[in-house]
């Protein structure tokens, strides 16, 4: 038999449910890592339906349902790609993988047909908008209210729009890529002094938000390479001298089968005392850090907890699936409270931000019930605006606070 007590206690349960989903899904939020562009960026400003076929998270994924080999698929065009993409992962198999079902998604929000047989209907729908009112209307379906993109001052394309003074949308922010300068820094600079002068000068160019490097498994800290130097005599100066938070992202294993191209990375547990030394080394500066394996993520809380200069953000790449940002984000409220970034959407395709934040909105939202469930449980009812509260900062507090977003 169920006592008043506890009818009461079910009740509650389920109007608090409705009213942290309510929160969840009308709260903005700020995308602290894309690799999203403005239009101003000509054609690295992807959208459409082709573009989100071609995604290399699905090209991976086909590959091991349809009967062709690399090199025939990479000849293909970007349309006969997609059509292979459409035929293989959602016509002749169930598109059960997060990144199908992110399509799906898609397709469903836009009213278009998610049983297809073919793509000349999404293609119509996507040809035919204006880009500029379908970016405004995606930013607003997915509720993001500013994404950071990812810049790197040594691409071909991207530099000289940068050199001719490109006038930014204030939804797109910069953040300063540093992997192809500390992998082949030779390229900007002949010293150290001439390197971080041309860090400065980006810096001035780009104003970024952040600086940010993607480090392999073995990232050790400190150490005796070229990368180690780098990094303290050019990049953690200027982070200091310039005030900017520099964002980790670890445990990447470049190009394990090349013949994916851009797909073709994989993961590998890094060793996060690396980067509990990085922070223990340089008190004031502020690191953003995410690490793409799943068995680094409690030390991660770990670290966060005794270094208040780390904020974990995202659940990168391979752990943006429910199953697994559900549990991370769960194991960062039990270790962290509320100081963290629990996501970021890593789009490459604007229409991305819709399914992408859809679905972590999702897992946040679960995750959030259950922890104010059982504090309801332990004596304490949160408030409408304590979850208010709790949500903007995860949303866009905590981002605002490290990165002045
Ligand atoms: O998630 C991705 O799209 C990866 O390809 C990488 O770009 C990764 O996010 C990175 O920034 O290195
Ligand atoms: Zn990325």
């Amino acid at each position: 038999m169920v006592t008043s007590t506890e009818s009461q206690l079910l009740r509650r349960a389920t109007e608090l449910r409705a009213q942290v989903e309510l929160i969840v899904n009308s709260t903005a939020v700020a995308d602290v890592h894309t690799h999203l562009f403005p239009p101003a960026f000509n054609e690295m400003c992807l959208s459409g339906i082709d573009e989100l076929l071609t995604y290399h998270y699905l090209t991976a994924e086909m590959f091991r349902s349809a009967k062709i080999s690399f090199d025939q698929f990479w000849q293909l065009s970007k349309t006969e790609q997609a059509d292979l993409v459409w035929k293989t992962l959602f016509v002749d198999n169930t598109p059960t993988s997060e990144a199908t079902r992110g399509v799906i998604s898609v397709l469903e929000v836009f009213g278009l047909d998610t049983r297809a047989v073919n793509l000349k209907e999404a293609r119509a729908f996507f040809g035919g908008r204006n880009l500029s009112e379908h970016i405004d209307q995606v930013f607003d379906i997915a509720r993001v209210s500013g994404v950071v993109m990812t810049n790197d001052p040594l691409d071909e394309a991207e530099g000289p729009i940068w050199t001719s003074g490109v006038e930014l949308d204030h939804r797109f922010k910069s953040s300063l890529r540093l992997d192809r300068l500390l992998n082949d820094w030779e390229r900007a600079a002949d010293t150290l002094t001439e390197l971080r002068k041309f860090l400065d000068r980006w810096i001035e160019r780009m104003r970024p938000v952040y600086m940010g490097v993607s480090l392999p498994a073995e990232f050790k800290f400190p150490s005796q390479d070229v990368r180690d130097k780098l990094l303290r005599e050019v990049v953690l100066p200027a982070a200091k001298g310039h005030g900017l938070a520099v964002t980790l992202m670890v445990g990447v294993r470049r190009r394990v089968n090349p013949n994916l191209r851009e797909a073709g990375d994989g993961v590998a547990k890094a060793d996060v005392t690396a980067v509990e030394r990085i922070c223990a080394a340089y008190p004031d500066v502020k690191f953003l850090a995410t690490f793409l394996s799943r068995e680094n993520q409690h030390e991660l809380c770990v670290a966060a907890r005794k270094f208040n200069n780390l904020m974990p953000f995202g659940c990168w790449w391979f752990l943006n699936n429910p199953s697994i940002v559900s549990e991370i984000t769960r194991q960062r409220l039990e270790l962290l409270g509320t100081s963290f970034i629990p996501q970021h959407s890593d789009a490459r395709v604007l229409e991305q931000l819709i399914y992408k934040w859809k679905h972590a909105r999702k897992e946040i939202a679960d995750a959030l019930c259950d922890t104010y469930e059982q504090l309801l449980l332990s004596g304490r009812a949160v408030t409408a605006d304590e979850i208010s509260r709790d949500v903007s900062r995860l949303f866009s507090g905590n981002c605002r606070d490290w990165l002045g977003l």
